[in-house]
């Protein structure tokens, strides 16, 4: 039966089933099918280029970005303006179309390769195209959980390739993948090998993105962030993206106006050459979902990013800008290709007719203990384990969400024993990181790696403590995971976890709607993976 849309690729999807009216982040269904459309074309693309790899042709820079971009945009709370994405969907077909010219053998291409319509009818429900297309619940199930690890791989790799970082592996592996998920020659078994494969590469991205972020801004430090405001104007920026942050920076000098942080952008305060800033102000609010009131009261524009955009009030919308990956109808968006300067005037110049924003809270936050800074740490670590002063670290990375049941986060925090340590990354750490934990022996008992991709970081930390303590697995540690999803970077933190071996990850605060049963239980007899359940019962579970 034709939907009018289906989507189901973040933790919010309705009655945890799939949205299939309109998405409970705000996408409505003209934008979800031409998103859907957009997927498609990209898979058609790259068929095409992986085809002219196999037959020694070499794929331009150009074209990787295209792709990389393609999903990147398609990631929830990313890109919600309808029109932005039908261009892209009209260059990615005139670019296939001329990469198909050059192929030798055209035989077999996939429908997604060829297809053809008017820019009119992108926004119509095109029979073949999208999640229910696959009839098969295993391989759907397998192939959507292949492009959202590919969509979170995607987001990394532009966040490195910005900082001058590219490995073209990783847009081989992104392309070829993307291919199989139109073969329908491929089995569940072959698919679950993908899968694997895929946290592999999440592994390398994030890999990558680590090195381009500590090459270009130096390792984080341990920093106290303040949560007020000072009295000058201010521009708010969310996301991801730290090379937007530093061209904000450059164009703000001498002018008067403060930087904050919103949400996943708090960790640039841990970087010393953002330290260098003195305009740099403070992280001002919390996760994403909070935004509608906050970027009220902040009183000054806001620049988004990258993902996660909350549709805007009227009474703010004029003040947000877009850039890179993301988009909303109505909302200024500052254009710029990879190693171009973005000129950021018309939001410095907004700022300056702007009140100072005013301020929602006071105190401050500690934060910048990604590996370097915590295998500096390493001998004061050991020895309070060995002592038994730190009994277990908790991994509660990932991401924070609306949802009522996210309050378990917020509660099982408080509810760990004392001689805990929770290890975070990502915006999940804002259910506790202002709950004053307090510390063990002078270490922090919330240790904020930064954002989702530095969850790479908190790998690093267990694999050198693994390797401090002489342990053979990493499963050894006393380490547990108890994870929040809510998009699909955190599922390819999640496949690059497994990819590492890490086993009985809890991931919540409910399990992907994408998992089919036989996926799920593919999951749980390989990995150990399980959901959660009340904090009585797990605090039992992981202390008892
Ligand atoms: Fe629904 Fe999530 Fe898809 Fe939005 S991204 S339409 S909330 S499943
Ligand atoms: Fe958060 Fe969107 Fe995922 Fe980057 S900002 S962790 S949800």
């Amino acid at each position: 039966m034709e939907e009018k849309m289906f989507c189901w690729q973040c933790q919010e999807t309705a009655r945890n089933t799939g949205c299939t009216i309109k998405g409970v982040c705000g996408k409505n269904d003209t934008v979800a099918r031409i998103q859907d459309l957009l997927i498609y074309a990209t898979k058609g693309l790259s068929e095409v280029t992986t085809r002219l790899r196999n037959q020694g042709e070499k794929i331009t820079k150009e074209t990787n970005r295209l792709i990389t971009l393609n999903l990147f945009i398609t990631i929830t709370n990313a890109n919600f303006d309808g029109e932005a994405i039908k261009d892209r969907i009209e260059k990615t077909c005139a670019l296939r179309d001329e990469l198909i010219k050059k192929l030798k053998d055209k035989t077999g291409l996939s429908k997604a390769a060829l297809f053809q319509d008017k820019r009119e009818n992108f926004e119509i429900f095109h029979e073949g195209v999208g999640v229910l297309a696959t009839k098969d619940e295993d391989i759907r199930s397998l192939r959507e959980l292949v492009i959202y690890g590919i969509k979170g791989i995607s987001a990394y790799a532009k966040h490195a390739d910005v900082l001058k970082n590219n490995n073209e592996e990783i847009d081989i592996f992104i392309q070829r993948a993307l291919a199989k998920t139109l073969d329908d020659s491929l089995t569940v078994d072959q698919l679950v090998n993908l899968t694997l494969e895929t946290g592999k590469y999440g592994v390398e991205a994030m890999a990558l993105l680590d090195k381009a972020n500590t090459e270009t801004y130096g390792n984080p430090v341990i920093t106290t962030v303040d949560l007020g405001v000072r009295n000058n104007p201010g521009i708010l920026v969310s996301g991801h993206d730290l090379r937007d942050l530093e061209m904000l920076f450059e164009q703000t000098k001498g002018t008067g106006i403060d930087i904050y942080t919103h949400s996943e952008m708090l960790p640039a305060h841990y970087y010393p050459k953002f330290q260098k800033y003195d305009n740099f102000a403070g992280n001002y609010g919390n996760a994403w979902w909070k935004q509608k009131e906050e970027f009220e009261s902040f009183n000054g524009p806001i620049l988004m990013t990258t993902n996660c955009i909350v549709p805007p009030k009227d009474s703010y919308k004029d003040k947000i800008f877009t850039t890179g990956s993301a988009g909303y109808p109505g909302c200024k968006h500052i254009p710029g290709e990879v190693g171009e300067i973005k000129d950021f005037s018309e939001i410095i110049e907004m700022a300056k007719h702007c009140k100072a924003p005013k301020e929602i809270e006071t105190g401050t936050i500690v934060g910048g203990f990604a590996h370097n800074q915590v295998i500096a740490l390493a001998d004061k670590v050991v020895a309070a384990v060995k002592s038994g002063a730190i009994k277990k670290f908790v991994v509660m990375a990932g991401c924070d969400g609306r949802q009522k049941g996210r309050d378990y986060y917020s509660e099982f925090a408080k509810a760990l024993p004392k001689d805990t340590i929770i290890l975070t990354a990502g915006c999940a750490k804002y259910r506790y990181n202002k709950l004053d934990l307090g510390d063990i022996g002078g270490i922090p008992r919330v240790l904020d790696a930064g954002q989702c991709n530095d969850s790479y970081s908190l790998a690093v930390i267990a694999l050198k403590l693994k390797e401090v303590f002489g342990l053979e697995d990493i499963n050894e540690l006393p380490i547990i995971y108890n994870i929040a999803w809510y998009e699909q970077k955190a599922v390819i933190v999640l496949l690059a976890l497994l990819y590492l071996g890490v086993k009985n990850i809890h991931l919540g605060p409910t399990l992907p709607a994408f998992l089919s049963p036989n996926v799920a239980k593919v999951l749980v007899d390989t990995f150990g993976i399980a959901g959660i359940g009340t904090v009585e019962d797990d605090i039992k579970l992981f202390f008892e």
